[in-house]
């Protein structure tokens, strides 16, 4: 299979990339940090096509798609794995820059991706968009506002997705990961290592490798089997009560 990774510099992106290539896949590798994707590619061998890509450029998403070399032109997978969440305040003292970074990334990007790769598999007759939603796109939290707002897209257009291409081989599914150790946190918090690893400390959270396993096992399902959706938490992480204030 040609899989196309985006995000793959770190955490999940990077762990799908290397799985998908140990099972003898070709991945195409993105992120906008080259350093990392030279290096990906460095470990991978010539099975990885590694291509510098902001996702929140349209153009470049067309000309990266257009430009591919023909052993990796045909992608079979995508997987819409770029995404951030920034900082954690409420919503009435965020930062707007922060929330249009997260929907010109987690919403508009995932978009330009998704239309740039599906008419090609919609002709093949054969193709999976698999997106990497959150549990955050589910369920509140405070200080979740526009990313959670993201990630709800991702859930919903993940199934308008299934509604538009029903029948015509094109499988769609949305992860919706709880808390996972990446970079993610460090992201969050601008660069504040102690604070990101505040985050996990005293857990087992989820690693970037299940959800690599979990990606792999959706991809690998015979092609008439399609999941929509999988939701997942390390074992330490549930639900809380309705908070009420009380006067
Ligand atoms: P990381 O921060 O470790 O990785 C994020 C990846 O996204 C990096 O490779 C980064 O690459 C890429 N990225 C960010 N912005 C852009 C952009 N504009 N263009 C291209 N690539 C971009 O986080 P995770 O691996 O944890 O996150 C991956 C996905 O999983 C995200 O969508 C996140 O929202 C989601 N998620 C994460 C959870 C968690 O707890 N970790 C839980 C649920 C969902 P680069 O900086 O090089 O561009
Ligand atoms: C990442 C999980 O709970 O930090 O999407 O929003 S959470």
């Amino acid at each position: 299979m040609n899989v196309l990774v985006t995000g793959a510099t770190s955490g999940f992106g990077a762990a799908i990339a290397r799985r998908f290539i140990t099972e003898g896949h070709r991945v195409v590798a993105t992120g906008r940090r080259r350093e990392r994707l030279e290096a990906l590619a460095a470990e991978c061998g010539e099975r990885l096509h590694a291509v510098a890509l902001d996702v929140r450029d349209r153009a470049a998403v067309e000309a990266m798609l257009s430009g591919l070399l023909p052993a990796f032109a045909a992608i079979d997978v995508l997987v819409n794995n770029a995404g951030l969440a920034l900082g954690l305040k409420a919503a009435h003292e965020t930062d707007m820059a922060d929330w249009e970074r997260m929907v010109d990334t987690n919403i508009k990007g995932l978009m330009y991706v998704t239309r740039a790769v599906t008419p090609g598999m919609v002709e093949r007759g054969r193709g999976h968009v698999i997106n990497l939603g959150s549990v955050a796109g589910e369920w509140p939290y405070p200080g979740g506002n526009v990313y959670g707002g993201t990630k709800a897209f991702v859930r919903q257009f993940s199934l308008n997705l299934r509604a538009d291409l029903v029948g015509r081989g094109v499988r769609v599914s949305n992860i919706e990961p709880g808390m996972a150790e990446t970079e993610f946190s460090l992201v969050r918090y601008s660069g504040d290592a102690d604070k990101a690893a505040s985050i996990y400390a005293g857990t087992t959270p989820l690693s970037a490798d299940d959800i690599a396993e979990t990606v792999y096992w959706i991809a690998t399902r015979p092609a008439h089997v399609n999941i929509n959706t999988i939701s997942l938490m390390p074992e330490c992480q549930a639900f809380s009560a309705f908070t009420v204030k009380r006067s």
